[in-house]
């Protein structure tokens, strides 16, 4: 009797371990299915996401995603012969909008983006209205200028779009004479920044062919420097050819001959050649030396603004090891505070003037004159600001360039003037705008200005300023079909459109209203990336 209940019990107990061992394995095939399944779901969303723009989020991917994708989809077949690069820095990682007023400016540079591409790819400009194109530059120059805006508001499909459009079509050495300062500081500077904010590898594919472009693109536009008999570059240069030569009376102005350096600093950091650097630093060097016996007039607007903004710019990327540039453009700030920082009638608005060829006082300024907030706001946040007044200055000159916005559109024009006659009478306006000077052609330099104000300041009015900007030219200078247009009067509700959409506009408008209305002020710090002219972020150097 024992012993049979003892074989009962065995039997049951065997059978109960094979339920059990069968139970687990379908458990286990069952999981590995799920994982199948969710494997080959997980890879479908992903393609079906780059290929349909409709299905891309506005949270964009972070810059490093788009660089493990291109490490891993691309193949590098006519790699350069690369030492073991070490990263300089990790790349920043981009998150795409986090607010709807970000959300909205990305929708603008999608739809800048979508005009460019549906009539002018491959070209330099979109003319929007006619919905034709012009190439000033035949270097593409709308995709390779927009490029790293689309990487930091995290649009992928734009990203690629432009990366693959610059690795087959960008030939830097057409047949063209172009002007050295524009071509360095859109192009140049535009290739030089997406291979930093691309992750700045040459062993990935992407970044190797942007260095390889730049680097070629450098040489082609050194050969300013060796057609001149001086330190001083010619001003045009065929990328072909080498022939250079300056077409206004042999004159190269101030910010054209010194607004190269940012930007061939870097080439030289990134190709170990030091030529890049030396070559355009000796113009810098001499602009330093020589003494301004003549001039034609003094102006911090069109063709000599840059050279005041590469002094500190230039000592901010140096790691500020370069004492002259600070120097000078210490002794810069003191001269325009002296004879061109004036107050206008009857309110005592301030602004910066010019002086004419005669050495009179012009109470003019143009737009661009508003880059120079954030100049001063540099020099507040790296020290060189005794008792605030570089922070002063720039915050009355945000204020100026906001009260140009102060018109029927609430665009900027061009250029405004300002009344300096003593008048008891309050009711006169202190500005105004000449119809000649009433253009817009959508220009960053206001838009530049409250995002460094932003930056030192936190004063959410900047924000506003830069919301109020952009609600206008998404009313004024949409157009429907894609694109957006300059526009011929800011004062006229009426507008003529310009047809033409600058590649600063994508560029550097959009990026810094992006930036402006974020929520992260430490996208990109202050303290580690300085924006050339045309707002490309160039590492400072570790
Ligand atoms: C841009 O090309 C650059 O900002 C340059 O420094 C001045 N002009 C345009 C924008 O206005």
């Amino acid at each position: 009797m024992k012993s049979r209940r003892g074989e009962r019990e065995r039997f049951v107990r065997i059978m109960e371990k094979k339920v059990e061992e069968r139970t687990l394995f379908l458990i286990g095939i069952v999981y590995m299915q799920l994982l199948a399944f969710l494997y080959f779901y997980l890879n479908f969303i992903e393609s079906t996401e780059a290929l349909n723009p409709k299905r891309q989020k506005f949270f964009g991917k972070s810059s490093e995603q788009v660089q493990i994708r291109q490490n891993i989809s691309e193949k590098c077949s006519d790699c350069l012969p690369v030492s073991n690069t070490k990263l300089k820095r990790a790349p920043p990682i981009f998150q795409g909008p986090t607010n709807d007023r970000q959300r909205a400016v990305v929708k603008a540079f999608q739809h800048a983006w979508a005009g460019y591409k549906k009539y002018a790819w491959g070209h330099d400009e979109l003319r929007p209205v006619s919905q034709r194109f012009d190439d000033p530059f035949e270097l593409g120059l709308t995709i390779v200028d927009s490029l790293d805006t689309a990487i930091i508001m995290g649009l992928e499909i734009e990203t690629r779009e432009g990366l693959e459009w610059i690795r087959d079509s960008l030939n830097v050495s057409p047949s063209r004479s172009v002007n050295l300062f524009e071509t360095t500081i859109r192009v140049l500077g535009g290739l030089l920044s997406g291979f930093h904010l691309t992750g700045e590898d040459k062993n990935l594919p992407f970044s190797q062919i942007l260095l390889e472009k730049a680097t070629k693109l450098g040489d082609n536009l050194l050969k300013a420097f060796e057609k001149s008999k001086s330190p001083v570059p010619k001003s045009d240069v065929n990328l072909q050819t080498g022939d250079a030569f300056s077409p206004n009376r042999d004159f190269s102005s101030l910010a054209e001959v010194t607004t190269l350096q940012l930007e061939f600093r870097d080439l030289s950091d990134l190709t170990g050649d030091k030529k890049y650097e030396e070559v355009t630093f000796n113009a810098s060097k001499h602009i330093h030396k020589a003494k301004c016996l003549e001039y034609d007039a003094i102006t911090l607007g069109a063709r000599a603004d840059s050279y005041y903004e590469y002094l500190i710019k230039q000592w901010l990327q140096t790691k500020k090891s370069i004492d002259w540039l600070r120097d000078d453009f210490i002794q810069s700030m003191k001269a325009v505070k002296k004879h061109l920082y004036r107050q206008s009638q009857p309110n005592g608005l301030w602004f910066i003037g010019e002086v004419t060829e005669y050495k009179d006082f012009y109470p003019k300024m143009d737009h661009l004159v508003c880059f120079l907030s954030g100049s001063l706001v540099l020099s507040h946040l790296n020290s060189l600001d005794e008792n605030n007044e570089h922070l002063e200055m720039a915050k009355q000159i945000g204020d100026i360039c906001h009260k140009m916005y102060d018109n029927p559109t609430g665009l900027g024009p061009e250029i405004m003037h300002f009344n300096m006659e003593n008048s008891s009478d309050i009711s006169k306006e202190d500005t105004y705008v000449k119809s000649l000077d009433a253009h817009s052609l959508l220009r960053p330099e206001a838009i530049e200005a409250w995002f460094y104000l932003y930056r030192a300041t936190k004063d959410k009015k900047y924000q506003e300023w830069g919301w109020s900007a952009f609600e206008a030219i998404e009313k004024y200078a949409k157009v429907e079909s894609g694109g957006y247009s300059s526009i011929d009067n800011v004062l006229r509700k009426k507008i003529r459109r310009r047809d033409k959409m600058e590649s600063f506009f994508p560029a550097e408008t959009l990026k810094y209203l992006y930036l402006l209305l974020s929520d992260d002020q430490e996208i990109l710090p202050l303290d580690r990336w300085v924006f050339n002219t045309e707002a490309h972020p160039l590492p400072i150097y570790n």
